[in-house]
């Protein structure tokens, strides 16, 4: 009995990620580190922009963590908007896929409610936020861990850090529909849009003023759209 006991101890010490320096929560006797991998809780009144998330299930049976692509830049700091819209409960963690691998286990063995600020759990209907700073670059993941919503669709990437921006930039082909030059905002029909998963279509765009003097309706052009402050902006244009 007392190997078993040093036995588990030993296999929960060695899951804990290396830098766990952290504080200890009461929760269920795991250590907590004060910054993860998938960063740190954010301070509300520092937040660089909100992303707004939709908790929902759908009626092909599928649950979705639906939102704009979750593509964020390092030491950003977001405020997840999050609205559960479904007829279930579920939640929104961030994490590594790993950590929320091993708790979507843990879960199925006891579901647990977590308090912890990487982690919200919403009621049918209701609404709160996650305010999370990305302090390391890599692939994260959103995710409900709650038993059997993960394997229905609810797990979403998290791309965090520039190898986007760095990467060479591809130019989208387009034509400009119209231009309200006072607005700031131009409409281009547009091919698929990689860096922002979005298939070809017919878009407004916002344009800063310098941008905009060098286009006019009905010009054909070579563009790269990119997200600013959460609004689809043309960033460059050939
Ligand atoms: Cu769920």
């Amino acid at each position: 009995m007392r190997n078993l006991l040093l036995t588990t101890s030993f296999a929960i010490a060695l899951s804990a990620p290396a830098f766990a320096a952290g504080t200890h929560d009461g929760g269920h006797g795991e250590t907590k580190p004060a910054a993860m991998m998938v960063g740190m809780p954010g301070d509300a009144a520092k937040v660089d922009r909100t992303i707004d998330v939709t908790l929902l299930e759908n009626d092909e049976g599928q649950m979705l963590i639906e939102s704009e692509p979750m593509d964020i830049k390092e030491g950003e700091t977001i405020r997840f908007n999050i609205t559960n819209k479904g007829e279930l409960e579920h939640e929104f963690v961030l994490d590594t896929v790993e950590r929320n691998a091993e708790h979507k286990i843990e879960m199925t063995k006891m579901d647990m409610e977590h308090d912890d600020p990487n982690r919200i759990r919403l009621d049918a209907g209701a609404s709160g936020e996650v305010v999370w700073t990305f302090a390391n670059s890599g692939t994260f993941e959103a995710a409900c861990l709650i038993p059997g919503h993960y394997e229905s669709g609810m797990h979403r990437e998290v791309a965090v850090g520039d190898q986007m921006a760095q990467a060479d930039v591809e130019y989208t082909s387009g034509t400009i529909k119209k231009i309200d030059a006072k607005a700031g905002k131009v409409t281009i029909i547009h091919g698929p849009l990689v860096n922002l998963d979005m298939p070809a279509m017919t878009m407004v765009f916002r344009a800063d003023e310098a941008m905009v003097a060098k286009m006019a309706e009905g010009q054909d052009i070579e563009f790269v759209a990119d997200r600013v402050k959460g609004k689809l902006t043309v960033t460059q244009m050939k």
